[in-house]
């Protein structure tokens, strides 16, 4: 069955704070409807953590727990053969944790030896990352994905490009101890993180906060309880959020929002990257920012030939995406929805939420505001005859004006 995802205003501007103060994080119903989720977390780019009714229902809470505990077994029968990356929290690789490849069943063997030890510190301290569970297990149903995460362009994007071989949905497990560096993730996306089984820490600072922490190179630190910040009293006067993600909880992770994160137990979660039209134009200036420092870093070789690809290469190697994967995206999820508004025809979220038509046009609204800006940018850089051929992305620019104007006041009625 499918139910329609949809907002009360087509017209509304998402914010992108904000360094006001922080309180105490809010504590969603899982019954909330999905137009306030929308205009209070979305739109405001706020935190929130749904309650662990959330996921009652998720196959994955009931048989990989056991007793409060990791259903080891289960997880080494259906999965054991899975080779995963997996990082060494004892060993630090730049400003993240070393990271190799195993199989899921020497990674459960080492858990339960570690267990046994007791969590001692002759074992090292091994966490299971960024698995893709779904996308090599996908007959494998574990979780559903709630209406509020719905409005998710990433995994729209890359579920319909089975041939690119890529998602951001990932399941992470590991011991009580294990833990994640100070970071903002992929592209200043959202994330949301449920666990499955066990408990997790989490300090989430506001955009902006993280400049306090910089080094005087400019540099952001690895972990943000080191003795060394601590002793520089760094953090003391910072606004954070300290919270406690209990198990079956989900947490919101906003746009922008640095964060570093413990498991205080053996913790299995899911978690998903997302970005949609709330937090587009925050990519985008991310990427224009990313480029911005590429071009700064090697414009001594600018005379050469090929230097405005070679910038192109660099940035997607550092950012993990370009101006031409960008706009490829960003087309692709405005030609859907034009399709969409103009002939009616639903666009369909995780096999289960289909995108309400004023979604759609706030969704076109938002990718206007950012293709706009993208096109000016490509002018000045002068690589828009690389990027599109016969003013494509101002066409697109304009039929994407026309529609708005003609389906959006209908909409408002
Ligand atoms: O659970 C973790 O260790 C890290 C998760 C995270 O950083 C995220 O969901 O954005
Ligand atoms: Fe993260």
């Amino acid at each position: 069955m499918t139910s329609v995802i949809e907002i009360n205003n087509a017209n509304i501007r998402p914010k992108y704070n904000n360094e006001e103060k922080t309180e105490k994080i809010f504590e969603a119903n899982h019954a909330m409807a999905y137009n306030e989720f929308f205009e209070s977390f979305l739109i405001e780019n706020k935190p929130c953590i749904f309650e662990r009714e959330a996921t009652a229902n998720w196959p994955s809470r009931r048989i990989w727990n056991v007793c409060n505990a990791p259903n080891f077994e289960l997880l080494k029968k259906c999965f054991g053969d899975c080779k995963v990356p997996v990082a060494n929290c004892n060993e630090k690789y730049f400003n993240s944790h070393h990271r190799e490849d195993m199989f899921i069943e020497s990674y459960i063997n080492y858990w339960t030896e570690y267990r046994k030890s007791d969590y001692s510190n002759k074992l090292p301290l091994l966490y299971l990352k960024d698995w893709h569970c779904v996308k090599s297990h996908s007959n494998n149903a574990i979780y559903n994905v709630p209406k509020y995460f719905a409005s998710d362009w990433l995994n729209e994007y890359y579920t319909a490009h089975q041939n690119l071989n890529d998602d951001y949905m990932f399941i992470y497990m590991g011991p009580k101890g294990s833990w994640t560096p100070f970071h903002v993730d992929v592209f200043t996306s959202y994330s949301w993180s449920a666990n499955i089984v066990g408990r997790k820490r989490w300090l989430l600072f506001p955009p902006g906060q993280e400049n306090h922490l910089r080094s005087k190179k400019g540099e952001l630190p690895y972990n943000i309880t080191s003795e060394e910040l601590n002793n520089a009293s760094k953090h003391k006067s910072l606004k954070c959020y300290d919270i406690i993600q209990e198990s079956g909880q989900i947490i919101f992770v906003p746009s922008g929002w640095h964060h570093q994160v413990w498991n205080l137990e053996d913790t299995i979660s899911i978690n998903h990257n997302w970005l949609n039209g709330c937090n587009i134009l925050n990519i985008w200036k991310s990427l224009k920012k990313a480029l911005n420092a590429v071009i700064k870093e090697i414009r001594d070789i600018k005379s050469l030939d090929g230097w405005t690809m070679d910038c192109q290469r660099v940035l997607k190697a550092d950012f993990g995406m370009n101006y031409f994967q960008f706009y490829e995206f960003l087309s692709f999820i405005a030609e859907k929805r034009l399709n969409s508004v103009i002939n009616n025809v639903p666009i369909k979220s995780f096999k289960q939420w289909n995108l309400g038509r004023k979604h759609c046009l706030f969704d076109l609204r938002q990718i206007e505001i950012v293709l706009e800006n993208f096109i000016e940018d490509s002018s000045e850089k002068e690589i828009s005859s690389m990027l599109w051929k016969n003013n494509e992305a101002q066409l697109l620019e304009n039929r994407i004006k026309s529609v708005i104007n003609q389906y959006g006041t209908k909409c408002q009625k």
